[in-house]
């Protein structure tokens, strides 16, 4: 049995975990990341491409942003499709501000590279992870590494486990209030070394259902389709979901689809997700541990990532000024930015899938609002501001 002592104990290193240790190291305040996974599954799970200026601000501000600035690629604008109707929503010109795309994996991997120069340190492969005492004054995480248990005491616990981790199962039922919305289906996405059908992301919607075409590189594509939920990953032989890509983005995009092998295939269900509350005792929740969004409009991760920098303002206003105000506002502080992007997820969504029990009715009021985009500079700049990210 191994124990000892941190201040901040974080369950997680994905990207709130993982921004969250460095933001507080940076202020020196201790704290110790323990990850079930082993480093190279973090390392190697494909997820978010597009971050906003939350994000990159943190990575400028950790002094982690060398390989970013010179990989990222700079988005100044994106599409809404449906059919062969496409309408370009200039991000730029209509905000001011652009987006970039940069793979969560890649982030991850700068994030992780860069913890044992700055002494932050990661137990990845911790097993049988559980909370204790967590509205006590000593709260403590015990787990078992290579089979040697262990304790971890600590001042607080950041939850930043995701949405099956155990720390959000700490709260006890009756403080907390669910919100859920499932959607009939999901998203099959596909990685491949070949260049970008388009120069800029297409979200399209048709009589065949939602396609997103995305990037990660000038020679890197990240496509996805809507599939219905009963559907199996071998129910997708690669050539057929090639065939598919091709009639959603040939007549729409600039260059076309290049077809080639696939890197990565998999399936993701789609839901909106909010646990009210994020904060119990010692305990508080950051990222997908409290809130799902459905990836349209590329909202996760970037709300991890304003989740962890309110989290990491409270917890310096505590070690620093023994101010526990912000401590105690984390939580609606958090929830207000959380609850504006599950609307814009959740409009987005539901304005780009076919949805197997819609009727003509519901079809015809995603034509019109696709039709009043088109023309309307004042939604444009609704959706860019909210894709761009809404202020922190
Ligand atoms: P994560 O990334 O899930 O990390 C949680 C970590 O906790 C670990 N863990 C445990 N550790 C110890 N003990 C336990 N018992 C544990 N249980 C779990 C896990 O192993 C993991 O390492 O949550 P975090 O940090 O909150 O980050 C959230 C983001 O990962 C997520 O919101 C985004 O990936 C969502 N998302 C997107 N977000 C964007 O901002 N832009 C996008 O373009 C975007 N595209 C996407 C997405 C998510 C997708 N999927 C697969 C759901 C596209 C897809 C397809
Ligand atoms: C991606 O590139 O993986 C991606 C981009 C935009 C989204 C979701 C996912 O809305």
């Amino acid at each position: 049995m191994t124990a000892r002592r941190t201040q901040v104990a974080i369950i997680g290193s994905g990207p709130a975990g993982l921004l969250l240790g460095h933001l507080l190291k940076a202020e020196g305040i201790d704290c110790v990341l323990l990850e079930r996974a082993s480093r190279d599954h973090v390392q190697s799970r494909i997820r978010a491409g597009v971050l906003e200026t939350v994000t990159t601000d943190l990575m400028h501000r950790l002094g982690l942003d060398e390989r970013m600035n010179r990989e990222a690629m700079v988005e100044d604008g994106f599409n809404l499709a449906d059919g062969d109707q496409m309408v370009r929503i200039d991000i730029k010109a209509l905000t001011g501000k652009t987006v970039v795309v940069y793979g969560q994996t890649e982030l991850t991997r700068d994030l992780i590279a860069a913890a044992p120069q700055r002494e932050l340190e990661i137990v990845f492969e911790a097993a049988d992870l559980a909370l204790h005492g967590v509205d006590s004054a000593h709260p403590k995480v015990t787990y078992t590494k290579d089979g040697v248990p262990a304790t971890l005491e600590c001042d607080f616990i950041a939850g930043c486990d995701g949405f099956h981790g155990p720390s959000r199962r700490a709260i006890p039922q009756h403080l907390a209030r669910e919100y859920m919305h499932e959607y009939p289906f999901g998203w099959l996405g596909i990685l491949a070394d070949v260049p970008p059908c388009h120069d800029e992301l297409i979200y399209a919607n048709g009589p065949r259902g939602f396609a997103l075409a995305s990037m990660r590189s000038p020679t890197r594509s990240r496509y996805y389709i809507q599939v219905p939920l009963t559907e199996k990953i071998e129910d997708w032989p690669e050539d057929r979901l090639w065939d598919e890509l091709e009639l959603r983005f040939n007549t729409i995009s600039q260059h076309g689809v290049t077809r080639g092998p696939a890197l990565e295939m998999s399936i993701a269900p789609l839901r909106s997700y909010v646990f009210e509350t994020m904060h119990y005792g010692r305990l508080f929740l950051a990222g997908d541990a409290a809130h799902i969004v459905p990836p349209t409009g590329a909202k996760g991760l970037n709300l991890a990532a304003s989740d962890v920098l309110y989290l990491s303002d409270a917890l310096i206003a505590h070690y620093r000024r023994k101010d526990e105000n912000a401590l105690l506002g984390y939580c609606d502080r958090a929830l207000a930015r959380i609850w504006k992007s599950e609307r814009f997820s959740w409009s987005l969504t539901k304005l780009m899938h076919s949805f197997p029990d819609q009727n003509a009715f519901e079809r015809q009021m995603q034509v019109a609002e696709m039709d009043y985009l088109s023309r309307s500079p004042a939604m444009q700049t609704a959706i860019a501001e909210n894709y761009v990210g809404l202020p922190v």
